[in-house]
């Protein structure tokens, strides 16, 4: 009697937790973000690497959907056809040359055929020479440093949502938890190369759009580049558990036209500069 009980409340709350979920996906923004089988897939991002990135992804996603419709295909095909009511007697034989070849040869194929592009894709990925712009990434507990190297322009960039609105005490708002007190802000159009390194503890630099991530290590130097298209404002975050604060640390890219951005980064070598004098 009790045993049914417990089930019987379980069975509630997972009804709940679903009927919330809908409740979620059904109102307001979180609806339109969740609307439609795109929101489930990987994003194409705002850079060349990311779409090619996007693009071996869908290739290899196909690849193993035909494989599997096959083997399934032929597996359910087998045990209907040949099912043991029908009086099917199974074949006898072991070994066989032209079957192991086949299933050697076949996987082999496909594998390179998937390696092939693959490669391609990581070696522009790996390729961070002549940049038109480098930027120093740090990680430090609880925020990120940028370093516009050669142009004597560096600042912090931390968590831009109030702590009223972490707490409870006001309403939350778009972009919770996803807004930084200082942009980091590049220029469409140019190679970026990104050094990324912390302080302190482990920590990682992820923007999905630029299709890369990178581990931010104290005492080594990992390189990334993009190359954005669009200006526009794209988020990340910290991925690498870092400590209590390791959800309070985002990454927010302002993208804007060459010339808009040299004018940026002229005013903001002024500031500095005026900061020092003061
Ligand atoms: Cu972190």
């Amino acid at each position: 009697m009790l045993e049914q009980g417990e089930a019987m409340t379980r069975k509630c709350s997972i009804r709940r937790i679903a009927a919330g979920g809908a409740g979620v996906a059904g109102s307001g923004a979180a609806g339109e973000a969740l609307a439609g089988w795109g929101a489930l897939n990987l994003t194409q991002g705002v850079t060349p690497i990311s779409r090619e990135v996007y693009d071996l992804h869908m290739l290899i996603l196909w690849i193993c959907v035909v494989i599997g419709v096959v083997v399934f295909g032929v597996m359910i095909y087998s045990i209907i056809r040949f099912r043991k009511a029908k009086g099917a007697e199974a074949a006898q034989f072991h070994e066989s040359t032209s079957v192991e070849i086949m299933w050697t040869i076949i996987p082999f194929l496909i594998l390179v055929g998937m390696a092939i592009p693959a490669t391609g894709t990581l070696i522009t990925m790996e390729n961070t020479r002549k940049p038109e712009l480098t930027v120093k990434v740090t990680g430090y507990q609880w925020k990120w440093e940028y370093e516009y190297l050669g142009e004597k322009v560096s600042f912090f960039s931390n968590l831009g949502t109030p702590v009223d609105a972490i707490q409870n005490r006001e309403a939350k708002g778009p972009n919770y938890l996803r807004k930084v007190d200082n942009r980091l802000v590049l220029p469409t159009g140019q190679k970026i190369r990104f050094l990324v390194t912390a302080a302190d503890v482990i920590h990682a630099w992820w923007v999905p759009e630029l299709g890369m991530k990178k581990d931010a290590i104290p005492g080594f130097v990992n390189e990334m580049w993009a190359r954005i298209d669009e200006p526009g404002v794209y988020r990340g975050q910290c991925a690498e558990l870092c400590g209590r604060g390791h959800a309070y640390m985002p990454i927010v890219i302002e993208a804007k036209r060459p010339e808009a951005f040299r004018q940026w980064l002229a005013q903001r070598r002024q500031e500095s500069r005026v900061a020092e004098t003061e």
